[in-house]
């Protein structure tokens, strides 16, 4: 697998110098069940010479909902992102990394917890306070694989993390040019304009869980619940 094949790399010097930078970020390798395999480079991860020798990273999938109205906080990724520039998402997405002991551990998701509070600051300037890593609700792991431009793509394992929570955005506008307050039809709305672009894993994810558990979550607010991923 991956281990023994020969791995491709690439110039980045025409890209923004700060995601250039960020590609040096340490992601964790993982096998088809999740199992920590090593660690390899975000770039050497996401070139898809790389992802169809197998290669496959772990990563988690953030969605914020407001608790006074259950509205879920989307962002538009920057222009200067190297893959999947400029199109609508999720409130984050980002790897646990093998440069932090704590976000390899793997009891709890406490790994993915603590780097998806990391990001949500890093990328939309939330306080960590106002992301505890007890708070985020973990709803399932999905493995999929996506081409984005030339020759970049994703090959991951996805946590995806629910919180309820009031935040303060600051965004950092070399990860974000925007964010928003989305009612679920208002997402709907989104969806069905051709002149919005969105991530293929936030359509995949819509598709296949998020309005389901939306709805459950918004039966739940009052009374403060969280949702139950296995009835659905
Ligand atoms: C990667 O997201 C993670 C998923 C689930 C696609 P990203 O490209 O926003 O990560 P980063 O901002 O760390 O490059
Ligand atoms: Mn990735």
């Amino acid at each position: 697998l991956a281990s023994r094949a020969v791995l491709s790399t690439i110039d980045l010097s025409e890209y923004d110098p700060e995601q250039s930078r960020l590609m040096e970020e340490r992601c964790i390798l993982v096998d088809e069940q999740d199992r920590a395999l090593g660690a390899a480079d975000k770039k050497t991860c996401h070139l898809m010479e790389n992802i169809n020798k197998g290669l496959l990273h772990r990563a988690f999938s953030a969605f914020v909902f407001r608790p006074s109205d259950g509205k879920l906080l989307l962002q538009q990724r920057a222009t200067e992102k190297i893959t999947f520039p400029d199109m609508w998402t999720n409130t984050c997405c980002s790897h646990p990394l093998d440069d932090f002991e704590e976000e390899k551990v793997e009891e709890e998701q406490l790994g993915v917890r603590v780097a998806a509070s990391r990001k949500l600051e890093h990328e939309l300037g939330i306080p960590r306070a106002q992301t505890p890593v007890d708070q985020f609700q973990y709803l399932t792991r999905i493995h999929y694989l996506a081409p984005s431009n030339g020759a970049w793509g994703e090959h991951e394992v996805d946590y995806i993390l629910f919180l309820t929570a009031d935040v303060d955005v600051t965004p950092n506008l070399n990860e974000i040019r925007g964010y928003k307050y989305v009612s679920r039809d208002e997402l709907q709305k989104m969806f069905e304009d051709p002149l919005n672009s969105f991530t293929p894993w936030f359509k995949l994810i819509a598709r296949d869980f998020l309005f389901g558990w939306w709805d459950e979550l918004l039966r739940r607010k009052d009374a403060g619940g969280k949702v139950n991923a296995k009835s659905l």
